[in-house]
């Protein structure tokens, strides 16, 4: 080759810079900073839609309500990004063809389907290629503007992940009526539990200002279908109810009107008291019955379509009417009649465990709650955490599931990652969604899934509901991460629909905020599909739960006990002694199993049968135990630490295949937070080992590195400002 001198020399220099500029241009086609979530509609698989012959770019749509609007804003979006020039807007009947949105009311075109919508219900949606004078056209319709929104977003997703148009045929109806939303956020704006920066609320300028990433939050939650936000932590501050927040709730529920999201409010129990100037809160006093009733009718006044009440009552400090010697369904049952004659619900948490501490914290709900079915009012919703004791890498399901079918039963789901690494994490929660609803009950025999139960079909009922506790905050990428952007797009994805399947949604997702190409959305999937079970690994394997430190939750604290509760402690969870380890729940231990159908119970019991993913949850079990693999079971649970580690090695090494593929700076943000969890794998890793260790003495299995540090170091450890302490 020549060598590049002189003034040819230079030009070719020249050349190559800028060879290399455009290439780099384009390997970060687009600086992204994740803001834009899953509605990017930026990097379409080349769309060739002049082939389906549709002509997407001409669109028939109402624009007279808001949510008519909404559906035109967001198709005018999309498109312009999907296609690279926005769409043109027809108002009336005239002409056919392109994309024709309405419901019978609002569109002609839709009017002879009335009778085939009535089915969808009111917030289902058909899109369907049909012909019409002759030409090609795509419907998007449904009984209500709502549902004809829901169809928009669906369009263009399936547009955004490279779905074939041609002769498309879809229906949808969600199966879960309340889709919502838990924030847990306090009104001075810190979010409890909270990895995303601070609360997107802005108590202090509503409600005057309406930041426009209100209107982003609604979009973001309509094109999954959620349907309700609960603007205040279940932890309430009785302010949130006086007429001064009322007002600023009502501004938000302004915003979020027309994409279908209705507010719902924390509410505290002893409001009247603290509010009101009442000497009580009992339930059963007329003046604390007409003080919730006028509120109600105050809330109203000013949000009419307000969803109703969360309450956390006579749970971890808060008031509730045992405080009066009354019962859960006195309590909530006051709630539901203020609330009945406007429409709205209760949801009443059964997360709920005694201020003296039990033998078996794991029992509590069940215990308090079991005996109150077919005692609530018909407005009443009990909201059941997806495990017994409280959102860990893996639990059971909760026995209540399945046993209180005369009470319609809400599933809460943890978005926000408080006992999974936080926002730093790479862990798809998905997986863990899909293995409680999944989970079978047997209250009606086998099938009796759990999914079944949350969406009212096993006892049928009309009421339903999913919660997820959001991790969403004012940083940039609302939730604290790429990658935690999937947990709240999946909790959305399967309140609609229970029964879809997590992969399916992770590909959806990848494909919508990285790439659609397949070479990039394959590798990803697989990285996000395991990311759970390793989480599970390096923190609690075998069932093992509750070992973080203590009260901010943030790595590992196995050794955390004394304290104001034994419940608060890892020691009252693990038990581990020169012996074994695990917590007995068997008919000889503390009997949780039996609190389930007697086909799970007789699985549970035996230390022979039941999932060795649940083995210590139920069994306290010998050291020696001889495991599935054959090893004994501290040998098992030393490789499942060290698996864990590994396993963010080999996402670490399949992100780096990624480079140049995905953009820069969104390329570099999760490469750096996955070498934050290669290094807090390794920690939870380390930090078990020496501790399990020294309580039972036994060697390292061959080829297991000993921990760096004696066991002291690791309980030395301090964070005193780690993120999202409850206080
Ligand atoms: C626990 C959280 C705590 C919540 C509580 C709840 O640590 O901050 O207040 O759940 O759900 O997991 O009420």
């Amino acid at each position: 080759m020549l060598p590049l001198t002189s003034r040819s020399g230079e030009r070719w220099r020249a050349v190559l810079a800028g060879v290399l500029v455009w290439l780099a241009i384009g390997a970060h086609a687009r600086a992204e900073d994740g803001h834009a979530l899953w509605l990017r509609y930026a990097e379409a698989r080349p769309l060739d839609m002049e082939d389906t012959g549709i002509g997407l770019g001409e669109v028939t749509a109402p624009g007279a309500t808001p949510t008519q609007r909404a559906a035109r804003d967001e198709l005018r979006r999309g498109l312009a990004g999907l296609l690279g020039s926005a769409p043109r807007f027809r108002e009336g009947p005239g002409g056919a063809g392109g994309l024709v949105l309405g419901t019978p009311d609002s569109s002609p075109w839709i009017a002879p389907m009335r009778r085939e919508l009535d089915g969808l219900g009111e917030e289902g949606f058909l899109l369907r290629e049909t012909r019409v004078d002759g030409r090609k056209t795509l419907l998007v319709a449904a009984r209500r503007d709502i549902g004809v929104l829901y169809g928009v977003f669906h369009l263009l997703r399936l547009m955004q992940t490279g779905v074939e148009l041609d002769g498309l045929e879809v229906r949808e109806v969600p199966q879960v009526k309340l889709r919502v939303l838990d924030h847990w956020d306090n009104l001075d704006g810190y979010v409890e539990r909270g990895y995303a920066g601070r609360s997107l609320w802005d108590w202090h300028t509503l409600p005057d200002w309406r930041d426009p990433r209100y209107t982003d939050y609604a979009r973001a939650n309509a094109s999954l279908g959620i349907n309700g936000s609960v603007l205040n932590n279940v932890n309430a501050e009785a302010l949130s109810l006086s007429h001064a927040y009322l007002r600023k709730a009502a501004a938000l529920a302004d915003v979020f009107r027309p994409y279908g999201i209705r507010v719902y409010l924390g509410a505290r129990f002893s409001a009247p008291i603290e509010l009101g100037g009442l000497a009580t809160a009992d339930p059963l006093d007329p003046g604390v019955q007409r003080w919730w009733r006028d509120k109600a009718d105050e809330i109203y006044a000013l949000i009419p379509d307000f969803g109703g009440f969360l309450v956390k009552a006579n749970s971890e400090g808060q008031p509730g009417p045992q405080d009066y010697a009354r019962t859960h369904a006195e309590g909530a049952n006051l709630l539901a009649d203020a609330l009945a004659a406007h429409g709205g619900v209760v949801m009443w948490r059964a997360f709920v465990y005694a201020p003296d501490v039990a033998e078996d914290r794991a029992r509590q709900a069940y215990d308090e709650f079991a005996g109150l079915d077919g005692a609530l009012r018909d407005n009443v919703l009990v909201q059941v955490k997806n495990g017994p004791i409280d959102f860990q890498p893996r639990e059971p399901f909760h026995p209540l599931f399945g046993a209180m079918p005369r009470t319609p039963l809400m599933m809460e789901f943890q978005v926000t990652k408080e006992y999974l690494g936080f926002a730093t994490h790479l862990v798809y929660l998905g997986p863990l969604y899909e293995e409680a609803l999944r989970s079978d009950t047997h209250a009606q025999g086998a099938g009796s899934t759990v999914a079944k139960v949350v969406d009212g079909s096993l006892d049928g009922h009309a009421l339903s509901g999913i919660a997820g506790v959001a991790n969403i905050g004012d940083d940039r990428t609302w939730s604290g991460s790429h990658f935690d952007q999937a947990n709240w797009y999946a909790f959305g994805r399967l309140a609609w629909n229970p029964r879809q399947s997590a992969r399916d949604i992770a590909a959806d997702w990848v494909a919508m905020t990285f790439s659609p190409d397949p070479g990039v959305v394959a590798p990803i999937v697989d990285m996000m599909m395991g990311s759970r079970e390793a989480a599970v690994d390096y923190m609690t394997p075998l069932g093992l739960h509750h070992l973080m430190a203590r009260g901010h939750h943030y790595g590992p604290g196995p050794w955390v006990d004394g304290g104001p509760r034994a419940d608060w402690t890892s020691v009252y969870y693990h038990r581990a002694d020169a012996r074994g380890i695990g917590f007995d729940r068997s008919t000889r231990g503390s009997d949780a199993v039996s609190q389930y159908a007697p086909e799970v119970a007789r699985t549970f019991d035996d230390i022979e049968q039941v999932p060795e993913a649940l083995l210590l949850w139920f069994h306290h079990v010998p050291w020696d135990h001889p495991m599935r693999s054959g090893r004994p079971l501290w040998d098992e649970m030393v490789h499942r630490y060290t698996r864990g580690v590994r396993y963010v090695d080999a996402m670490q090494a399949t992100w780096e295949t990624l480079r140049g593929r995905i953009d820069g700076p969104r390329h570099a943000h999760v490469a750096a937070f996955l070498a934050i969890q290669r290094a807090e794998a390794q920690w939870w890793r380390d930090a078990s080992v020496a501790y399990f260790q020294s309580i039972n003495g036994l060697p390292l299995p061959a080829g297991e590195l000993p921990p760096p540090h004696p066991l002291a170091y690791y309980e030395a450890l301090q964070f005193p400002h780690a993120p999202g302490d409850g206080r």
